[in-house]
């Protein structure tokens, strides 16, 4: 799958819940301001690197698919990263946090047949889906 281009979020489900699920106390503010994200993918093959744009933070991650990174988590903790394909359009990444304790972490970015790209990050049972269309 070709996971490429500029990236607008469209809808986005229990991201509050995520953070409150990572012990972060959420204040509004984090949710207008993590609400209109722009990311910007470039692929090579099994290379990716993915920058996600807000008025608060900006994050930039480079990784191949198979081979262990070191990424933060949502709530800017860091920690090591493990992405795979779960289908040929789908990547599942696992975290492990680099010290202390907190919920099991994980991310999924998958392309669809329509052209959108679903976005799931999860804390414990928590899950926080977003769907981005092309620009
Ligand atoms: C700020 C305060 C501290 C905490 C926090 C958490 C998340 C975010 C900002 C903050 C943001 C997250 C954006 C995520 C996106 C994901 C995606 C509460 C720890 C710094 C305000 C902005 C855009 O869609 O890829």
């Amino acid at each position: 799958a070709n996971f490429s281009g500029m990236w607008k979020m469209k809808t986005s489900e229990n991201f509050e819940e995520l953070l409150k699920a990572l012990g972060e106390y959420f204040h509004t503010a984090t949710g207008s301001r993590a609400s209109r994200p722009a990311v910007e993918i470039t692929q090579q093959g099994e290379s990716l690197s993915i920058q996600t744009s807000t008025s608060v933070r900006t994050t930039h991650v480079s990784f191949t698919v198979g081979q262990s990174f070191n990424e933060d988590t949502v709530d800017g903790r860091p920690c090591t990263s493990t992405p795979r394909w779960e289908t040929d359009s789908k990547i599942s990444c696992e975290q492990t946090l680099q010290k202390g304790e907190g919920p099991k972490t994980a991310w999924t970015r998958e392309v669809t047949n329509d052209g959108e790209l679903i976005l799931t990050m999860s804390a414990g049972d928590v899950v926080c889906t977003r769907v981005y269309q092309r620009e």
